[in-house]
């Protein structure tokens, strides 16, 4: 769905809540010419308790340390970017909503030493469905491996979530769809698994759980985080520190992706290789069943994972 066609009208920048239309920045923002941004993706959810945004803290907290290696200074405390964005939540009316924080280096001068810039934040949400497509979610997605590796943590860090990273995630995407796939699977310069455009990858093998660790250039994903300490409470063991070889994926009994635009989505193929029976596995069955019961609000365990609008 594209915003024009969307009810939300206000977003929150430099501290003042806007207009939509007018939540605009100069052509030479420092940003936009050399990807100089940090930003977080975090869901609201229309929980039986009201709207409660999932896991903001983590996010918050991400956000802050995205910054760090670029000497980012975010000129706002966590708690006004907190109050600033329950309150556009509600100003917008919305039940449940996807939510964009964004740091980034603004106009004052080009050149690749940002520091003389001004750092600009805001804060957007607006409504964002099944992220794959809600088919997704029940029947899983056709992958590919991207011919497109993902660069190491020493090129440009891969915890860090930077505006300018995601152009390989936008190449990784473009291929898979371009060639009729769903999304795509990106190794690492080792050529293991690192992850999704968009998502951490778990695999399912004799019953237990593994998923890259964070040495695999991948983000340190907080569904991914979510979704450990809930395998380990339904008391699943779970690898988190894996290397997964490409060649163990095709063997996988199941695989699956977190993320927060993502949730939980089963892959059934990969390279046209059915995963398993090639459909959502048992395993990733009961841990998606329990992630939408926690964040929809059907159980009150993890109570502390929820800020309430
Ligand atoms: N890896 C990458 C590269 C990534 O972008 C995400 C989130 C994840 C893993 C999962 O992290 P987490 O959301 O903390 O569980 N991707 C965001 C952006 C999606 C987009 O298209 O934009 C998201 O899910 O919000």
């Amino acid at each position: 769905m594209s915003f024009e066609e969307m009810d939300v009208d206000t977003i929150w920048m430099d501290g003042e809540f806007v207009d939509w239309e007018d939540a605009n920045v100069h052509v030479l923002t420092h940003g936009l010419h050399y990807g100089t941004g940090v930003f977080e993706g975090v869901r609201c959810y229309d929980t039986e308790n009201g709207p409660a945004i999932f896991r903001w803290e983590e996010h918050l907290e991400r956000l802050y340390d995205s910054a760090k290696p670029y000497d980012m200074e975010i000129p706002f405390e966590p708690e006004e970017i907190t109050e600033a964005t329950l309150e556009l939540i509600r100003r917008n009316d919305l039940e449940s909503c996807y939510i964009r924080p964004i740091a980034f280096y603004g106009y004052k001068m080009l050149g690749l030493n940002p520091s003389d810039c001004p750092v600009k934040t805001a804060v957007a949400v607006w409504p964002w469905g099944a992220y794959l497509g809600e088919e997704a979610l029940e029947e899983g997605v056709d992958v590919a491996i991207s011919s497109w590796r993902k660069h190491a943590s020493s090129q440009i860090p891969t915890t860090s979530k930077t505006t300018g990273s995601y152009v390989n995630s936008v190449l990784a995407s473009l291929e898979a769809k371009g060639n009729g796939y769903v999304e795509a699977i990106v190794l690492n310069k080792e050529g293991n698994v690192a992850e999704g455009p968009g998502e951490n990858l778990f695999m399912v093998r004799d019953g237990e759980l593994f998923t890259p660790g964070l040495a695999e250039s991948n983000l340190d994903g907080i569904t991914r985080k979510s979704v450990i300490r809930v395998a380990r409470d339904l008391g699943y063991t779970v690898h988190d520190q894996a290397t997964i070889s490409r060649g163990e994926l095709y063997n996988a009994d199941e695989l699956f992706f977190t993320g927060t635009a993502a949730e939980v989505t089963p892959i059934r193929s990969v390279d046209d290789n059915e995963i398993g029976a090639g459909t959502k596995g048992p395993v990733t069955d009961e841990i998606q069943t329990t992630f939408f019961d926690i964040v929809e609000g059907r159980t009150d365990e993890y109570e502390e994972w929820f800020t309430y609008v």
